[in-house]
């Protein structure tokens, strides 16, 4: 590393010193109730008021159409094809139906429209977040062939599919890196590699709060954040830029429909800006190429940091995620309008500095303890906090397993293997855990996903119920959204408007039933869903809902 960048890299870690050097630590779990089925009977509305017409925009791309139900599958551990024991890609090919059957009104699949696959290229852990090689399936997980049998199929259901995207650093194993430690060894600045890593040399000063290991056989110490075994790209060099659009293009080319990005605020460590740059240079140029581009960042941080980052892409939402987050806050008896309010000034905000922002809502996922262990089943509560993201705009993000009510937390062993436990199917899938778990099988769901498909008061069923909802009503996930707070009580929700068709969504997290006087909302008469622990009935202007329940009216 020259001494100019080592000055820049220095200027921007005395901008950033307040930034966390690797990612923020979430709050405790809360104990897990070994319980699991709804003791409470959710309320059945007619079939036929969620008869699917038009699911997704069928006329040509809008952005909107990526307003879907996304499933993070963390591939390892969802289903096994070959008896290894190893989750696999043509194990999601067998279990396609579960996710979506192709048809929307069947009642017999989940029916997510999205899936997000973790990393996948051939790398030396079982996450695979440390790339060895971006053109290579990892074995353990298939081939190219059978990702290009999963695009296709998941193309033939209506179903997008994005790819984990790793390039804030690769493997040690990988080729790149192999090559970066000849040409430092061997002193061969004509190596094209020699500037690939972010690196200082002995008698350099080391840049302040960042990560370095040395490499050994030179006077290099390259940068490092996360581990020793992941060792960062450097974004400075034009190569390296080129690189990530090649392997991005050679992906996209074959059908793919975007990439979740991982740890992209790590990518110029500690200086958004340059991130941020950086982001928009590579899919300004990406979109130009590929326009219906679905695109979600993981930008692990409060809304201050995540806004910097939705002019170049999505973001994830953490601040409704997670057990402290503002979804599971609000379904433990919180109060919806105010949860509202703040969805309709995050929307304004982001689509301020980008039109086609996305509000990406999600309950937890594979770096977060299981959002059960404090919301439970029994309590109802898990089951309000679904209502919140899946009745709501954008393309919320379900975990594997979430709809099952599947546990795992990092727990005394502090191993995040605990919170990417196998999926739990019910029937002759042979797929385990992922090395180093020690959640004990008996604190798992006992009922898998063969049982709770059986059982209509599972909550896979409430699951399945809630998209449907949200599919018969595409003005929830893409219409105008208006919050909706119902003064001295703490029902809330929203309306929203997409092609004439206006609805109301109103929840209720509260043990209480509620009266509304829908007059003061808009012209509202007919009651088209009820989803809840109990029920709720329309009389005139006046609406009664009970607690835990929400409601969808539309004119
Ligand atoms: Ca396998
Ligand atoms: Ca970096």
């Amino acid at each position: 590393m020259g001494k100019r960048v080592l000055g820049l890299l220095l200027a921007a870690v005395l901008l950033f010193t307040g930034c966390v050097r690797v990612k923020t630590a979430e709050t405790p779990a809360a104990t897990e109730a070994p319980t699991e089925a709804p003791t409470a009977e959710p309320t059945e509305a007619p079939a036929a008021e969620y008869a699917i017409t038009d699911p997704l925009l069928a006329t040509g791309y809008d952005v909107q159409d990526n307003a879907r139900v996304f499933y993070e599958i963390f591939v390892g551990s969802f289903s096994d094809s070959n008896g290894d024991g190893i989750g696999d890609l043509r194990g999601i090919i067998d279990k396609f139906d579960y996710l979506n059957d192709g048809d929307p009104n069947s009642g017999k699949s989940l029916g997510i429209e999205g899936i997000w696959l973790s990393p996948i290229f051939s790398s030396p852990s079982y996450h695979k977040y440390d790339v060895t090689d971006y053109y290579t399936i990892d074995p353990k997980f298939g081939t190219q062939q059978d990702l290009d049998d999963l695009i296709a199929l998941c193309h033939s259901r209506g179903v997008k599919l994005i790819l984990d995207l790793v390039i804030n650093h690769t493997a040690r194993s990988c080729s790149w890196f192999g090559e970066f430690t000849k040409a430092h060894r061997q002193g061969d600045t004509t190596n094209p590699y020699y500037e690939f890593y972010t690196y200082y040399t002995k008698g350099e000063q080391a840049p302040a709060g960042r990560a370095f290991a040395p490499l050994s056989g030179t006077d290099v110490y390259y940068e490092c954040n996360f581990y020793d075994g992941m060792p960062e790209l450097n974004f400075d060099n034009p190569a390296v830029r080129e690189e990530i659009l090649k392997l991005s293009r050679y992906y996209l080319d074959r059908g793919l429909d975007g990439f979740r990005f991982d740890a992209a605020k790590y990518v110029y460590f500690g200086d958004h800006k340059r991130s941020v740059e950086y982001w928009t240079e590579y899919l300004t140029t990406l979109r130009s190429e590929y326009p219906g581009l679905y695109t979600v960042a993981e930008v692990w941080d409060g809304d201050g940091v995540t806004d910097l980052y939705y002019p170049a892409t999505n973001c994830f939402n953490f601040t409704v995620a997670q057990v402290s987050g503002l979804m599971a806050e609000t379904a433990k008896q919180g109060n919806a309008g105010k949860m509202a309010q703040y969805v309709e000034k995050y929307l304004q905000k982001i689509r301020g500095t980008n039109p086609d922002a996305m509000f990406v809502p999600f309950l937890s996922n594979h770096d977060m303890d299981r959002i059960v262990g404090a919301l439970t089943v029994e309590s109802g509560n898990m089951q309000m906090a679904a209502n919140l993201y899946v009745l709501g705009p954008g393309s919320p993000f379900l975990y594997y397993g979430e709809e099952l009510g599947m546990r795992g937390s990092r727990g005394a062993a502090n191993t995040d293997a605990n919170r990417r436990l196998a999926m739990v199917w019910g029937d002759e899938d042979t797929v385990k855990d992922p090395e180093g778990t020690t959640y004990g099988r008996d604190k798992q769901i006992q009922k898998g996903a063969k049982q709770q498909m059986e059982d209509p008061n599972s909550l896979y069923n409430y699951y399945k119920k809630l998209i449907m909802i949200r599919k018969a009503n595409p003005a929830i996930a893409r219409g105008e959204y208006k919050a909706v707070a119902v003064n001295g009580s703490k029902v809330g929700g929203f309306t929203a408007t997409l092609d004439g068709d206006t609805v109301l969504v109103l929840h209720n997290p509260s043990r209480n039933s509620q009266s509304v006087d829908l007059s003061a909302i808009g012209d509202f008469g007919t009651l088209r869903a009820v989803v809840g622990m109990h029920g709720a009935s329309l009389s005139g202007t006046k609406l009664e809902i009970e607690g835990q329940t929400s409601v969808v009216l539309g004119k």
